[in-house]
């Protein structure tokens, strides 16, 4: 489809309407799941407008932290916490939430009514490259809810990724992009900024059959493992490989794996002996790695530790960390192969 007629008036459906239409598959759905999605993109267009106004708020923010409207100056990371969080606590279809910027889980302030589901989330992913005009984004998971009824609890949040309802990802680059899936297929929505509508630009995304890309921080590559540092070469078209990868890397999980899911390859932060307190690499399992394998997995790839499947992890922790491979599978099971070979 060329972008002209993606954008053409007739047969241009909204995030909104596309919801509504997921929501359809099920008769007896409350509709909150669908509201949800909706105040998620929502969400996003705010955070979304912020973003393009990074830089601007030094100039326009007074020495006492106030721009010219008299708001506050906040940190782009605090306002896209406080955005999500706002926009969900009151409406009756969370029992709690997480974050990757809260310590605890988030509770639903007392005043107002719990309802069915879990959601966790990671509000500015990829925040170091905020200074540096980088794509930046939002990772997000919605589950039921374990417990009956109530305040939720940590068994409510600590699900593996075989339970998600919903998840994906918000990219702030040069559009903003909604990426997420239903686990009926993934679809992507480019937000419109002329009418503040996400629109179905990408439908039914499927990772390429070729792979072209890989991408990890090669810096960190003498603190990795034997079997991590082979599987590189391999990628490289050496270790008798049939294939030979390019090289990509932001720095930007989101602007990384997204680049995964349209290009084909592979995007890895493996385990390294870089810092002691981190032996499973950087990223969290519940607000980075479980969602994207979820997404990853719906458009036809497959998401790892490099030793199993990321969705078979059951959390232990709020901010567990785990190895990540995402990508076409092959080239994922691969990273295995190497790793159960060599690192034993
Ligand atoms: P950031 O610290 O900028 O928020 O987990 C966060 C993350 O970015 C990911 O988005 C990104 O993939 C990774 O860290 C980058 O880490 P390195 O700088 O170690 O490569």
């Amino acid at each position: 489809m060329s972008e002209s007629s993606r954008s053409s008036g007739s047969g241009l459906i909204t995030i909104e309407r596309h919801i509504l239409r997921e929501q359809e598959r099920f008769p007896d759905a409350t509709g909150h799941l669908t509201d949800l999605l909706y105040d998620i993109a929502l969400a996003a267009k705010l955070i979304a407008s912020r973003t393009q106004r990074a830089g601007l708020a030094d100039i326009l923010g007074s020495a006492g932290h106030e721009n010219v409207q008299g708001e506050e100056v906040q940190k782009l990371d605090e306002y896209a916490q406080s955005t999500i969080y706002q926009l969900n606590d009151h409406t009756g279809r969370l029992c709690c939430m997480a974050s990757e910027e809260e310590k605890d889980i988030i509770e639903i302030p007392p005043q107002y009514p719990t309802g069915n589901y879990v959601l966790v989330f990671d509000p500015l992913d990829g925040s170091s490259n905020i200074d540096f005009n980088v794509a930046v984004g939002t990772i997000f998971a919605i589950f039921r809810r374990r417990t009956a009824s109530g305040p939720g609890t940590l068994e409510d949040v600590l699900q593996s990724g075989r339970e998600i309802v919903a998840g994906g990802y918000l990219v702030y680059g040069s559009s903003t992009m909604l990426v997420y899936t239903t686990g009926h297929g993934v679809n992507g929505f480019t937000l419109d900024p002329s009418i503040g509508e996400f629109l179905l630009s990408h439908p039914d995304v499927r990772l390429p059959r070729k792979p072209k890309y890989y991408s990890a921080n090669q810096g960190y590559e003498k603190y990795w493992s034997e079997g991590v540092r082979r599987y590189t070469r391999w990628l490289q078209g050496e270790e008798g490989s049939p294939m030979s990868l390019s090289l990509r890397y932001i720095g930007s999980m989101v602007a990384d794996v997204h680049r995964t899911l349209f290009g084909g390859g592979v995007f890895y932060y493996p385990s390294d002996t870089k810092d002691p307190n981190k032996p499973h690499g950087k990223l969290r399992l519940l607000y980075e790695a479980m969602p994207m394998a979820y997404l990853i997995e719906q458009a036809g790839g497959y998401g790892s530790t490099g030793r199993g499947p990321i969705l078979d992890v059951k959390p232990a922790s709020l901010h567990q960390r785990t190895p990540v491979f995402v990508g076409n599978r092959e080239v994922v099971e691969k990273a295995e192969e190497f790793i159960a070979t060599h690192d034993r």
